[in-house]
């Protein structure tokens, strides 16, 4: 048995009820194109070289080069926390544009955003993928990678980095170029660091200050259509989770789950780090049966809460392979 899903979680900020609030227009909060030849910010995260290098650039004349890596994680770091950047608890859009080094053979491999952050759980640390997870990049073109990172209350460790695959065993070079950061304006109408040469440019002022506080906008915390792959969610028990192109309720892909043995076998996904104590959430999908699949079932969101409870987010709902049906719910977190 299976069960396809397109899924949706949206968190008022404040915990309020929700209400219709347009949230303002996000700001440009860091963005650089490194055409003041400068590496700072960003820092080397293990023995890897930095520098500003003009041998090719996204655009403008100049890009960054990280080489001399030795493992997967041995990149190019950004502290999310401190000056300049120093970001406060929210939701960011994250991107750059990067490039295997010239020379490198033609083959891709995988890149990715990754937030080191802290404290997580009991202290321990916490590798959160931002945006799409391994995507194909080589050196014949710029490739955009990067997504939505929601920083939430109380981190004392925000290490964004570029996490690379490695390519037939080695650990090539590779180019970064055009990074922006975009979020809420700052309270106090803050200034955009960063050479501001990037493409982004003129759309980062500020709008209007003083917005009030509380009850913050709904914003959404997590959302997918699993058109580029699980996007963090992943089999619970005996399930198994992938991407289909079979069916889907928008777009091309929802998410098949198959290989269930017990009812509380299913997709799954950890809301851990993206939730805050004492807020509620809406959480809803759009779910059914497979295609020539006989019957209906029951289908419900549960969290599963440590220490050890199940809360029940919605009624369960009678699903078949007719058609598509519409689950939702809200979650407070204790
Ligand atoms: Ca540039």
């Amino acid at each position: 048995m299976g069960v396809a899903a397109a899924a949706l979680i949206v968190a008022p900020a404040a915990g309020a009820a929700p209400v219709a609030v347009a949230a303002a227009d996000p700001v440009t909060v860091f963005e650089t194109s490194f055409e003041d030849g400068e590496t700072a910010p960003f820092g080397a995260r293990g023995p890897v070289t930095l520098d500003v290098t003009t041998d090719d650039a996204r655009t403008g004349t100049r890009s960054l080069r990280v080489s001399d890596r030795a493992d997967g994680w041995q990149s190019v770091s950004l502290d999310l926390l401190a000056a300049p950047l120093s970001l406060e608890p929210g939701e960011y859009d994250i991107s750059a544009w990067v490039k295997l080094d010239t020379g490198t053979p033609e083959d891709s491999t995988g890149f990715n955003f990754t937030v080191q952050q802290a404290p997580y759980a009991t202290g321990e640390e916490q590798y959160l993928t931002v945006g799409q997870y391994q995507k194909p990049v080589s050196g014949d073109e710029w490739v955009e990678i990067g997504g939505t990172y929601v920083l939430t209350e109380g981190r004392t460790e925000a290490q964004l980095y570029v996490d690379v695959v490695s390519l037939a065993g080695a650990h090539p070079s590779f180019l970064i170029d055009d990074i922006r950061i975009l979020g809420d304006a700052p309270a106090d109408g803050g200034e955009t660091p960063g050479d501001g040469e990037g493409p982004g440019d003129g759309d980062g002022e500020t709008p209007g200050d003083g917005e009030s506080p509380a009850p913050g906008p709904i914003v959404t915390i997590h959302e997918t259509g699993f058109e580029t792959g699980t996007d963090g969610w992943f089999g619970r028990g005996d399930a198994q989770v992938s991407v289909t192109d079979t069916e889907a309720y928008e777009g091309a892909q929802s998410l098949s789950v198959t290989g269930r043995t017990a009812n509380w076998h299913g997709p799954a996904m950890n809301l851990f780090p993206l939730v805050n104590r004492g807020d509620t959430y809406e959480i809803s999908a759009w779910v059914k049966l497979p295609e020539g699949t006989e019957g209906s079932t029951d289908i419900k969101f549960t969290v599963a809460q440590q220490p050890e409870a199940y809360v029940q987010v919605n009624e369960q709902v009678a699903v078949t392979a007719d058609s598509w049906v519409f689950l939702s719910g809200t979650y407070e977190v204790p």
